[in-house]
């Protein structure tokens, strides 16, 4: 089985696409010897990208971790092990299984299909309540790496600025002794110091920064610096010297009750919603597809995505803080629906999922709020403390981002509403309710903002709208599933978009990127049919729509740089060194 991937579409056995429970996975690596010399003062570290959904691990049959959640990286210190069977090869297991419980993220409920008249014995199915399927596997690399057993932990970054100077405060661990030293220093892009620090916590002062700004709003976005932290210890009388470099992007967000401001500037989300899915590799990383997609996002005047519905692979995440791209970075809350899931078993869970995710991505200057779920039942009464509880503690991990989950119900009945920073909401007009119906759109739209609005007097992103269309389809007038009523369904919600964007309205997402895979159902054609982009990438009529629009309304910010501006308003294709053509 290839690693990275889904194990799901790789082989012609049908079992094996829908299969649930247990799965393993068995490779021997040939270690350098250097890394086995047994003096101690190799730490030899086996990293997971993430493995789908619960893994336990072992290396020469003794297990070294185990892990809950599919999409968060996992490592475990394995120095032990390899260096005293020096001379044999180091035998990684894996046993991995995508059950997913009540109190599992996502949730999900095994039902045993009992009727001996329709089902055979022990007959089960996986019930979730999220529409994208299920892939397992181990979806990311898997990476041995060495440091020295007294090292750099983890660094806290955060960034405040005004006109002339910037301030970058730091926070570092060091594991494994408790005398050692710690020096920084901060280089900009041309690699000049500006400047340097030492111990384990302070700030660096940094005069005419570069921020980080967003694509689209600037002529470089994204320029980070690189903070070079250098550790210095003695451990058994060895020495030890850990160096490790963090890209930091010096930039700051607030949020009143009408903006979301991004450098003190207004910011406007003209992006989308994507999932990690693709042909045969399902969820697997692929370099190709992503660099496909940041080129496709940029063809589109994108400037934001949503990590619907769990966090995206740190390889999607480091191009993101390269290429300005803005983030909404969701954890994988999605489909909480029973009420069982509510409890303090799936809270707990909950809490520990979102201090993985602030650990793995509180650095990155392109995450600008963090996403707590998509869609619970946050009618439920106990939604009002599960959300009050879990957006507290988000809060308490980073203090520096707005938080939010993505709701779609009535804001009358909404719980978890009156803890958030920036309302989020999905609404299907005209596709879900009313179908077929587009001339209720700018009604039942603007009814939904200004209800919203007036109850809770925050900024809102319209954070999914879309509308299936079956590439090739056409119909005119437009009637659903053609590629027509897709595009006459986003222009009907523009409309409304371009009023309320003047008064509270800060974003919109498109539902969704590409097509994706889900459950086979009576409403999915061999997938989810609301991309404005094939599975495959290739654009239906309504990418041109959205393209149009998006740079539009990147023109109509005073930040376009006036190149792009002229070059987006003939629509001319960039030139290939526009397009991301290598990864360095
Ligand atoms: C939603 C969900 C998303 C679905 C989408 C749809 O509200 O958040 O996961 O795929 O609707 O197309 O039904």
């Amino acid at each position: 089985m290839p690693v990275p991937a889904s194990f799901n579409d790789i082989t012609q056995d049908p079992h094996l696409e829908n299969y649930i429970g247990w799965v393993w996975y068995e490779k021997e690596v040939l270690l350098p010897q250097r890394w086995l010399q047994n003096d101690l003062s190799t730490r030899v570290v086996l990293r997971f990208g993430s493995a789908h959904y619960y893994a336990i691990v072992w290396v020469n049959g003794v297990q070294v971790v185990e892990h809950e959640g599919g999409h968060l990286p996992f490592e475990a210190d394995i120095s032990r092990i390899v260096q005293r069977s020096r001379g044999v090869p180091c035998r990684i297991t894996v046993a991995l299984n995508n059950t997913l419980t009540p109190h599992t993220l996502p949730p999900g409920s095994i039902q045993y299909m009992n009727d001996k008249t329709r089902y055979p014995k022990n007959y089960f199915v996986q019930n979730t309540r999220f529409d994208f399927f299920n892939y397992a596997g181990i979806h990311r690399p898997v990476v041995l790496y060495t440091t020295p057993s007294v090292y750099i932990d983890d660094i806290t970054v955060t960034t405040t600025s005004s006109e002339s100077v910037a301030m970058v405060q730091y926070q570092i661990s060091v594991v494994g002794s408790e005398l050692y030293s710690l020096s920084l220093s901060l280089r900009d892009q041309e690699g000049k110091v500006v400047a340097t620090g030492s111990g384990p916590a302070g700030e660096l002062k940094v005069p005419n920064p570069n921020l980080w700004w967003p694509y689209l709003m600037h002529e470089s976005p994204g320029y980070r610096y690189f903070l070079e932290v250098k550790m210095q210890a003695q451990a058994s009388g060895v020495p030890q010297e850990d160096i490790y470099t963090l890209p930091v992007g010096i930039r700051t967000v607030h949020v009143t009750s009408t903006q979301f401001l991004i450098n003190g500037k207004p910011f406007y989300f003209h992006g989308v919603n994507k999932h990690e899915d693709a042909d045969i590799r399902g969820k697997g990383l692929d370099w190709a597809l992503i660099v496909k997609d940041f080129n496709l996002l940029r063809w589109l005047g994108a400037n934001s995505f949503r990590t619907s519905h769990y966090p995206y692979a740190e390889e999607i995440m480091d191009l993101c803080d390269t290429y300005g791209i803005v983030v909404i970075d969701e954890c994988p809350g999605v489909g909480i629906k029973m009420p069982e899931s509510f409890g303090n078993k799936s809270l707990q869970h909950h809490l520990v999922v979102m201090e993985e995710l602030i650990r793995r991505d509180k650095n990155r200057p392109s995450v600008v709020m963090w996403s707590v779920a998509n869609e619970p039942a946050s009618e439920l009464p106990p939604a009002a403390y599960y959300f009050k509880t879990l957006i507290a503690h988000t809060k308490a991990l980073d203090p520096s981002r707005p938080v939010t989950f993505v709701s779609d119900t009535n804001y009358a009945l909404d719980h978890g509403a009156p803890y958030v920073d920036v309302i989020c909401v999905n609404s299907y007009f005209s596709w879900y309710h009313d179908s077929g119906h587009l001339e209720v759109i700018p009604l039942q739209l603007t009814a939904q903002f200004e209800n919203w609005y007036k109850t809770y007097k925050r900024p809102i992103i319209q954070s999914e709208y879309g509308a299936d269309s079956v590439p090739g389809l056409h119909s005119d007038p437009p009637a659903m599933f053609s590629e027509e009523y897709q595009k006459a369904l986003l222009k009907e919600y523009h409309s409304v978009f371009d009023k309320k964007r003047k008064e509270y309205v800060i974003g919109e997402l498109i539902w969704n990127f590409a097509d994706f895979m889900t459950n086979q159902g009576v409403t999915r054609v061999l997938g989810n049919k609301k991309g404005i982009f094939t599975r495959q990438r290739q654009p239906k009529s309504a990418a041109f729509v959205l393209r149009e629009r998006y740079w539009k309304i990147a023109n109509e910010s005073s930040c376009l740089p006036p190149i792009i501006k002229s070059l987006s308003s003939q629509h001319v294709v960039h030139g290939i060194t526009d397009y991301i053509i290598s990864l360095v």
